[in-house]
């Protein structure tokens, strides 16, 4: 069974072994094709016409999917990994051990942002960004500079006691828990982290940045803790909505799973602290 840990408590072997395994599949060209399934998703999700991954509903059952398929590939490599999350409320500045070389790396250079330690450093050579969102093929990162703080606990909570999942329009502009979690509400959580990473993570091909899998592994857990705080709070909308995933509608580019597949995260996965 799977379990995920927080970040911060992962020993040097763990650290090692997730890391290894993301490198094989970046080796290998099974990471580049995440990066792009990621960004020709953040492309099409704009508020008219068809959403998925963002600015929706879909937006947690999608990253959930998409973090399972990811966390597979990593276990295909070493079955001993699982996703780790990374709670930002706590470890919230850029000396915390997340950003140590022997994990992630640190902030990138003042001059042009680039990472220059760690395993994902683009002078190891083993780090290469294949999916651009310009020339630069080297891993960018602007701790704290988009935006000076990350979000604090207090913050979180005030999202985690919103009692409905999500409301029409159904969007960007909506109120409930998805949109303020999302973060185009409110006191914004899940963009905000992006922002304070900058760099790559700030752009649709932020999964060039390995902390996306951390930071969303953390949105996924802040998603199961809501609904064991709201077991009466159903996802939304429940059917017959246009341009939007209903709750039994599949979801590209898979095509063969809906939202309510992925209601139980129990039957994949479980984490290190009680939700
Ligand atoms: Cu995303
Ligand atoms: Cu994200």
């Amino acid at each position: 069974m799977t379990i995920r840990k927080n970040q911060a408590t992962l020993t040097a072997d763990e650290k090692k072994r997730f890391v290894n395994a993301v490198l094989e599949l970046k080796r290998a060209g099974t990471y580049d094709t995440f990066v792009s399934t990621h960004n020709s998703f953040i492309m099409s999700d704009t508020d008219s016409g068809d959403r998925v991954g963002h600015r929706s509903p879909s937006f947690l059952p999608w990253h959930r999917r998409f973090l399972l398929e990811f966390e597979q590939a990593l276990q295909a490599v070493d079955s001993s990994v699982a996703l780790p999350y990374w709670d930002w409320s706590t470890d919230r500045d850029a000396r915390a051990s997340l950003w140590a070389p022997d994990f992630l790396g640190g902030n990138g250079r003042s001059r042009d942002g680039q990472v220059m330690d760690g395993p994902f450093a683009y002078a190891g050579g083993k780090w290469n960004i294949n999916v651009r969102v310009d020339g630069r093929s080297y891993l960018r990162r602007e701790l704290g500079a988009g935006v000076a703080q990350l979000p604090t606990r207090a913050e979180v909570e005030s999202v985690l006691a919103m009692e409905t999942y999500d409301m029409a329009p159904w969007n960007s502009s909506s109120n409930g828990f998805r949109n303020h979690l999302e973060g185009w509400r409110g006191v914004n959580l899940h963009n905000r982290v992006h922002v304070w990473v900058g760099g790559l993570m700030s752009t649709g091909a932020s999964p060039n940045d390995p902390v996306f899998w951390m930071h969303h592994a953390f949105i996924d857990k802040l998603w199961a803790t809501w609904q064991k705080r709201h077991p009466n709070s159903p996802y939304l909308p429940a059917a017959g909505t246009v341009n939007v995933v209903d709750l039994r509608d599949t979801m590209r580019p898979w095509n063969n799973v809906t939202p309510a597949d992925m209601l139980d995260h129990t039957a994949h996965y479980t984490f290190d602290t009680a939700l």
